[in-house]
C-alpha cells in the first residue's frame, strides 16, 4: 500500500475500533441488556441475518449449534458473505460486516431487510460482545475464514480450504466479561426459531444443543396457517380449517390466518418483516377494521342482526379468535414505546383490503362457518353488555362504601403501593400464620379459598362473579380488562404464596392465567411474584438449615455428611410456625422471590392453553411439573 494511504486506512480502523469500544461499553443500547434476554438477543440477530437471506430467496435452511465448549454456531446456506475489497472501506466485505456498526444487513438488495428501532443492529455487535468469534464464508468453491477477538481481527480473511456449497456461519463465546450469563435456554431459542419457521414458510431451522444431544426442527410448508393451527391445538375450534389471505400488493406481502375456537380468550399476534409487533400498528388495525365490517355486513345480511340491533363491537368479533397478521414491507416504520408497532400508514388499507375481500368471499362460500362464527359473536355482544352492568353495580357500590376492601383482607398499615407487598396465599390456615408472620407496615395477606375460577374457561361476567376473584381484584385496586388502570395499583409486589405440592401448583398457574388474561400489564410491569417457601429443614447438631430444591439438599448434604442427620420435608406451608414462614420466605432480607415476565407471549398463550383448556389429553401429555410453566413464563430471580 502507496504511503500516502497508510494514515487513511489507520483512521479508518480507529473509528472502527472506537464504535465496537462504544458498544462494549453501553451493550445495553444495542440489545437491550447484558443478562439473559441480551445474551440470546445476540443468537436472535445472528438468524435474523440469515432469515434476510432466505427472504432474498437465496437460503433455504439456517442451523443454530450450542456446542460443548459453551460456544454457539449460526450456520446457513445462503450465498456466504463476498470476502473480495470493498470498493470504499477498501478492507475485506467480510471485515467490514463484522466491524462497521450498521454495516449488516445493508448489501444485498432486492430483499426487506430486517430493520428499524433495536432490530437488525447485525453482526458488528455480536462481534463486539464476543470474546471470541470466528466467521466463515463459503463461496466460489472455497472457504474463507477470519478469526477475532472482542471485535478486534486476530489476522486477515484466509482460504481454508475447498468448500462443497455455499453459506455463512458464525461460531463465537459471548464475553464473559460482559454477560451476567452466558447460558443459553434451548426451550427460549427453539420458541424464537419455532416462530421463524411459521413465519417464513419453507425455511428449515434447526436446533442442536451438543451438550445434552436435543434436536429440534422447524419447517412448516403452511406458514402463518401453521402457526394458527399450532396455537389452537389444544383448543375445540369452530371450523376445521384455518381461514387465511395472501397477497402482495403495492409492494406489501400480507399473509393473514384466523380460526375461532370455543374459548372466550383472543390471541392475536401481528408481525412486521417477522419481527413481533407487540403494540400492534397499521397492519394490526387493517385487519381489525376489516374482520369488524365484513363481520357485521354479514350479520345484517343474514338477518342475524336486525335493524334495531346495535353493531357487533370488535372485541366481540375477536371472541374466541386466533390469528396471526404478517406482512413483509421495504423500509418499515418501528415506532411506539418499545419500538415494536408499526407505522407505514399505507400498510393499513393494503391489510383491510385483502382481509375484507378475502373473508368476505370465505362467508359466502362457507354460510356453515359463517353462522357458528356470527352466533359466537353475537353470543359475546350479548355477555358484554351484561358484564357492563354487572361493573356498574360493582363500581356503585364501591362509590357508596369507599373503598370497601374484600373482609377476608389483612392490609398492611403503609399506604404507599411502591413499598407496599399483597400475598395471596392457599387456604386459610397458612394465611393466619402469614398474618401473625408478617411485617404488618408493608405486608398485607389475602387468603384464598379452595378452587380459584378457572377464567380460560369462562367469560367476563362469569368471572367477576366469582368471589376469589372479586376479593383479589378489589384488593389490587387496578380494576380488570379495559378498565384496568395500572396507576391505581395498590401493592407494587403481588406474590403468590402456595404450597409446593399439586393443588397449589395448580392454584398458583390459575392465578398466573388470571393475570396473563385481565391484568396483562401487571406482569409487563414486573408486579407478579412468586413465592419461594423451603422444601426441606436439616437438623444436624448444632447446624439447622432450609433447603429451597434438591440440589441444595445434595449440596448440603455433601458438605456436612449423611450420617445423624434429620430432614423435615415440607409440604405445605401450614407445617411452617409464623416464625418460621416469616425467616424463610417472607422476609425481604432473607428470602427469594421469583418475578414473573412474559419473556415469550407466544409461549406463554400457549401454555395456559394447555394448562387451562379442556383438552385433558394435551394436559396429560405436557405437563411434567410447573417448574416447567414457570421457567417459560421466563422468571427470574
Ligand atoms: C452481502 C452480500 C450478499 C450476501 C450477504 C452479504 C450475506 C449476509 C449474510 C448474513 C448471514 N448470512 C448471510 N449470507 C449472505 C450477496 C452476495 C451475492 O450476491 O452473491
Amino acid at each position: 500500500m502507496p504511503d500516502a494511504e497508510m494514515p487513511l486506512y489507520d483512521e479508518a480502523q480507529i473509528q472502527v475500533l472506537e464504535g465496537l469500544e462504544a458498544v462494549r461499553k453501553r451493550p445495553g443500547m444495542y440489545i437491550g441488556s447484558t443478562g439473559s434476554r441480551g445474551l440470546h438477543h445476540l443468537v436472535y440477530e445472528l438468524v435474523d441475518n440469515a432469515v434476510d437471506e432466505a427472504l432474498a430467496g437465496a437460503c433455504t435452511a439456517i442451523r443454530v449449534t450450542l456446542l460443548e465448549d459453551g460456544r454457539v454456531r449460526v450456520w446457513d446456506n445462503g450465498r456466504g458473505i463476498p470476502v473480495g475489497v470493498h470498493p470504499t472501506a477498501k478492507i475485506s466485505t467480510l471485515e467490514v460486516a463484522l466491524t462497521k456498526l450498521h454495516a449488516g444487513g445493508k448489501f444485498g438488495s432486492g430483499s426487506y431487510k430486517v430493520s428499524g428501532g433495536l432490530h437488525g443492529v447485525g453482526l458488528s455487535v455480536v462481534n463486539a460482545l464476543a470474546s471470541e468469534l470466528v466467521a466463515e464464508s463459503r463461496r466460489d468453491g472455497r472457504r474463507y475464514r477470519q478469526r477475532y477477538a472482542q471485535g478486534r481481527p486476530l489476522g486477515p480473511v484466509e482460504d481454508v480450504g475447498p468448500a462443497e456449497d455455499t453459506g455463512f456461519e458464525v461460531t463465537f463465546r459471548p464475553d464473559p466479561s460482559i454477560f451476567e450469563t452466558t447460558v443459553f435456554d434451548f426451550e427460549t431459542l427453539a420458541n424464537r426459531l419455532r416462530e421463524m419457521a411459521f413465519l417464513n414458510a419453507g425455511l428449515e431451522l434447526s436446533l442442536v444443543d451438543e451438550k445434552t444431544g436435543a434436536t429440534a426442527r422447524f419447517l412448516y410448508t403452511g406458514g402463518v396457517v401453521s402457526f394458527v393451527e399450532y396455537l389452537n391445538l389444544n383448543r375445540e375450534v369452530l371450523h376445521p380449517k384455518p381461514i387465511a389471505f395472501s397477497a402482495v400488493r403495492d409492494d406489501v406481502t400480507v399473509e393473514v390466518a384466523l380460526q375461532y375456537n370455543d374459548s372466550y380468550v383472543e390471541t392475536l399476534f401481528s408481525f412486521a418483516n417477522t419481527i413481533r409487533t407487540l403494540e400492534g400498528g397499521t397492519h394490526e388495525a387493517g385487519f381489525k377494521a376489516a374482520l369488524t365490517r365484513v363481520c357485521n355486513d354479514y350479520a345484517r345480511k343474514l338477518g342475524l342482526l336486525k335493524e334495531a340491533d346495535a353493531n357487533l363491537a370488535g372485541e366481540d368479533v375477536r371472541e374466541g379468535l386466533t390469528a396471526i397478521v404478517s406482512v413483509k414491507l421495504f423500509e418499515p416504520q418501528f415506532e411506539g414505546q418499545t419500538k415494536t408497532k408499526l407505522g407505514n400508514s399505507d400498510v393499513r388499507g393494503v391489510v383491510e383490503a385483502v382481509v375484507a375481500e378475502g373473508l368476505g368471499t370465505y362467508l359466502e362460500e362457507n354460510p356453515g362457518v359463517a353462522r357458528k362464527i356470527l352466533e359466537k359473536a353475537i353470543n359475546a355482544a350479548h355477555a358484554r353488555e351484561a358484564a357492563r352492568k354487572a361493573r356498574e353495580l360493582t363500581r356503585r357500590k364501591s362509590a357508596l362504601e369507599t373503598a370497601s376492601l374484600p373482609g377476608k383482607l389483612t392490609d398492611c398499615t403503609s399506604k404507599d403501593p411502591a413499598e407496599s407487598e399483597l400475598f395471596l396465599v392457599e387456604g386459610d390456615s397458612a394465611g393466619g400464620t402469614a398474618k401473625q408472620g408478617r411485617d404488618r407496615r408493608y405486608q398485607a395477606i389475602l387468603p384464598l379459598r379452595g378452587k380459584i375460577l378457572n377464567v380460560e374457561r369462562a367469560r367476563m361476567d362469569k368471572i367477576l362473579a366469582n368471589e376469589e376473584i372479586r376479593a383479589m381484584i378489589t384488593a389490587i385496586g387496578t380494576g380488570i380488562g379495559r378498565d384496568f388502570d395500572i396507576s391505581k395499583a395498590r401493592y407494587h409486589r403481588i406474590v403468590i404464596m402456595t404450597d409446593a405440592d399439586v393443588d397449589g401448583a395448580h392454584i398458583r398457574t390459575l392465578l398466573l392465567t388470571f393475570f396473563y388474561r385481565f391484568m396483562t400489564p401487571l406482569l409487563d410491569a414486573g408486579y407478579i411474584y412468586i413465592a419461594q417457601p423451603p422444601l426441606y429443614l436439616v437438623k444436624k447438631g448444632k447446624i439447622e438449615e432450609y433447603c429451597y430444591d434438591d440440589q441444595a439438599l445434595e449440596r448440603l448434604l455433601a458438605r456436612i455428611g449423611r450420617d445423624n442427620v434429620h430432614i423435615q420435608r415440607y409440604k405445605g406451608l401450614g407445617e411452617m410456625n409464623a416464625e418460621q414462614l416469616w425467616q424463610t420466605t417472607m422476609n425481604a432480607e432473607t428470602r427469594t422471590l421469583l418475578q414473573v415476565t412474559l419473556e415469550d407471549a407466544v409461549a406463554a398463550d400457549w401454555i395456559f392453553s394447555v394448562l387451562m383448556g379442556d383438552r385433558v389429553d394435551a394436559r396429560r401429555d405436557f405437563i411434567e411439573e410447573n417448574a416447567h410453566l414457570v421457567r417459560n413464563l421466563d422468571t427470574v430471580g
